[in-house]
């Protein structure tokens, strides 16, 4: 018998992949948590539905959630990621020398247990003595922080379920009062395809409280329409305007520094939603 495993990506339109078995099924206090192993992207995590990880494609998303606004800080020191239970954006942080405290605020501790379970070489540096991991509330996190971090990346499910409030205006208005007076912030915020007036919004809503406000895309194939955008908000560095000096050498497999220029350039109609 084959099986096939669906995300309906819209009411109207999905990603279909073969599974070789399922490693792991259960409703978490959050939110409903399944390991599978696809044929063509090895081991990938689903948490209500819609795919969040696999071995296959990982390094693109967590890649470019970590470089660009680590590598926009000159001296990024203390960095908070809010979500990410996985750890891939935990591994991309410590590839930077300068980095020396990384803590990762996931409110779900089956995805942490599950991710050092079955995706190990994606979770494998949460267990670095570097790395504080909190299994607790990323926005109550955020609303007790102040003047704190050089660099928050929010690694979140999409804007339904846990992760509602991570996509409002209050809680970037919180992230800008927990970094340091010249910090940087980076969002995923979902795809231009399906669902244009989040990134719309998002962009409003930062550019409201940051004086840089700037969208970055990459290409994840499993995610929905394969075209990724970010969203960075800035006190004092922007993005595009880094000097060569700055980027130094680290192993990545979709990250480089053309790259990083590269991806700020938007097409037309993704440019015309942050106008
Ligand atoms: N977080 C964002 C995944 C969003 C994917 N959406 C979807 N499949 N509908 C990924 C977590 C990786 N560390």
């Amino acid at each position: 018998m084959e099986l096939w495993f669906t995300e309906k990506q819209t009411d109207r339109f999905g990603i279909t992949m073969k599974i070789k078995r399922t490693l792991h099924t259960e409703q978490t206090d959050f939110q409903k948590l399944d390991m599978v192993e696809t044929e063509e992207f090895g081991n990938m995590l689903v948490l209500d539905g819609m795919v969040m990880t696999t071995q296959k494609d990982e390094f693109v998303y967590h890649e470019m959630v970590a470089h660009v606004p680590l590598f926009t800080h000159p001296n990024p020191e203390n960095v908070l990621v809010v979500g990410g239970g996985d750890g891939g954006v935990i591994r991309e942080v410590l590839k930077h020398p300068s980095v020396k405290k990384a803590t990762l605020v996931e409110i779900d501790g089956k995805v942490i247990e599950y991710s050092k379970k079955y995706l190990p070489e994606i979770a494998g540096m949460l267990d670095d003595a570097r790395v504080e991991v909190k299994v607790d509330d990323g926005f109550m996190h955020i609303a007790n922080s102040e003047n704190e971090y050089d660099v928050i990346m929010v690694d979140s499910t999409e804007p339904v379920g846990p992760a509602v409030n991570l996509f409002t205006k209050g809680f970037y208005a919180g992230i800008s009062k927990a970094l340091k007076g010249d910090g940087v912030f980076v969002a995923q915020t979902d795809n231009p395809w399906f669902t244009p007036e989040l990134i719309t919004n998002v962009q409003r809503d930062v550019k409201e409280i940051f004086p840089i406000t700037r969208l970055y895309i990459a290409n994840i194939p499993t995610y929905p329409s394969g075209l990724w955008t970010f969203t960075i908000g800035s006190k004092k560095h922007d993005p595009i305007a880094i000097e060569d000096s700055r980027f130094h050498d680290i192993e990545t497999k979709y990250y480089t520094k053309d790259l990083h220029k590269a991806a700020f350039t938007l097409p037309r109609f993704v440019e015309d939603l942050i106008k």
